[in-house]
């Protein structure tokens, strides 16, 4: 997929990312996304936050399901698995679990999370597999031209729902949090220095994290998610956010017409292979 090329920049940019280092978490492969589309900034915010971490390529997988989001892999200098639609968590779940050195980044959109694949989102949050999940929410089916998805606004008019849609959006943050996540963030593809900042910071978790990006799909979506809508709608958590307070996290969730930027909740507890090593031990030593 892709013509074997240098990645696009400027050059100026190209200079700028040559010296960050960056460069070489790049494929060759020149993204297929439309000119505008936010999930440029997260190819910038992964290739950022792997450097400052000094997260070597050969210990990086990069998992996606179906949709324009889940291109992802082919972008990046690093291993990928291009699985099934909705089917992203259990096959990460399987590569942490043969090989906890590996750091495991989940990559999707809305539709392959929280429409064919939300059965397995609750199960991944409650074993806190040390995984991270970059959720891309346009509120919208992109790769499959436009339809309505399970994050669409109320009153959205798509090809799905000509007579706008009256299914109530799903609050993922809401979703996550009640799950049982112990990191869950939310971050917008208009603002690339905070991204990058929250795709480090998610991806330095040990545990389960969520980052929800909010990103505009400026094919198929002209009413709701653009740029300028969403310039004015996105703020910060408060200052005085507690991210221990779960409660308080939900409250924040809770406030979807002014969608709050940053960590809502962080939380250090047993990971899914910590589990697994006690059964092992009980199997080797039982008492
Ligand atoms: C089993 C299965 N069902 C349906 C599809 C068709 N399909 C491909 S991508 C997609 C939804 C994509 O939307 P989203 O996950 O939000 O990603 P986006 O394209 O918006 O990034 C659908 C329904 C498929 N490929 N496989
Ligand atoms: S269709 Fe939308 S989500 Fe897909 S690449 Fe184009 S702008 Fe991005
Ligand atoms: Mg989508």
């Amino acid at each position: 997929m892709g013509n074997l090329q240098q990645p696009v920049y400027l050059e100026d940019k190209l200079e700028e990312v040559r010296e960050s280092g960056r460069l070489e978490y790049r494929s060759k492969s020149l993204p297929t996304w439309c000119p505008g589309c936010g999930y440029f900034s997260i190819v910038e915010g992964v290739t950022a936050a792997l450097k400052e971490l000094e997260i070597d390529q050969k210990d990086t997988v990069v998992v996606s399901g179906i949709g324009c989001a889940s291109r992802f892999p082919f972008f990046l200098n690093a291993y990928g698995f291009h699985t099934l639609h909705g089917r992203t968590l259990p096959v990460a779940t399987g590569v942490k679990t043969a090989n906890r050195d590996l750091e495991v980044i989940v990559v999707g959109g809305d539709g392959d999370a929280f429409a064919i694949g939300g059965g397995h989102i609750p199960h991944a949050a409650r074993r806190n597999v040390d995984i991270t999940y970059l959720l891309f929410d346009n509120g919208i089916y992109g790769l499959t031209k436009g339809q309505t998805s399970p994050t669409s606004a109320l009153g959205f008019k798509t090809s799905t729902s000509p007579y706008e849609n009256h299914d109530a959006p799903l609050n993922p943050l809401m979703m996550l949090l009640s799950y049982g996540a112990s990191w869950v963030g939310q971050a917008y593809a208009g603002r690339p220095h905070h991204l990058s900042e929250m795709i480090t910071k998610a991806i330095g978790h040990r545990g389960f994290s969520y980052l929800h990006i909010l990103s505009p799909c400026v094919t198929f979506d002209k009413t709701n998610l653009t740029y300028t809508n969403l310039d004015m709608q996105v703020r910060d958590l408060p200052e005085d956010h507690d991210p221990t307070n779960k409660m308080a996290a939900m409250i924040q969730a809770e406030k979807t017409e002014r969608p709050s930027l940053g960590i809502y909740y962080n939380v250090e507890r047993p990971t899914l292979n910590d589990g697994l090593d006690h059964i092992i031990q009980n199997a080797r030593h039982p008492s």
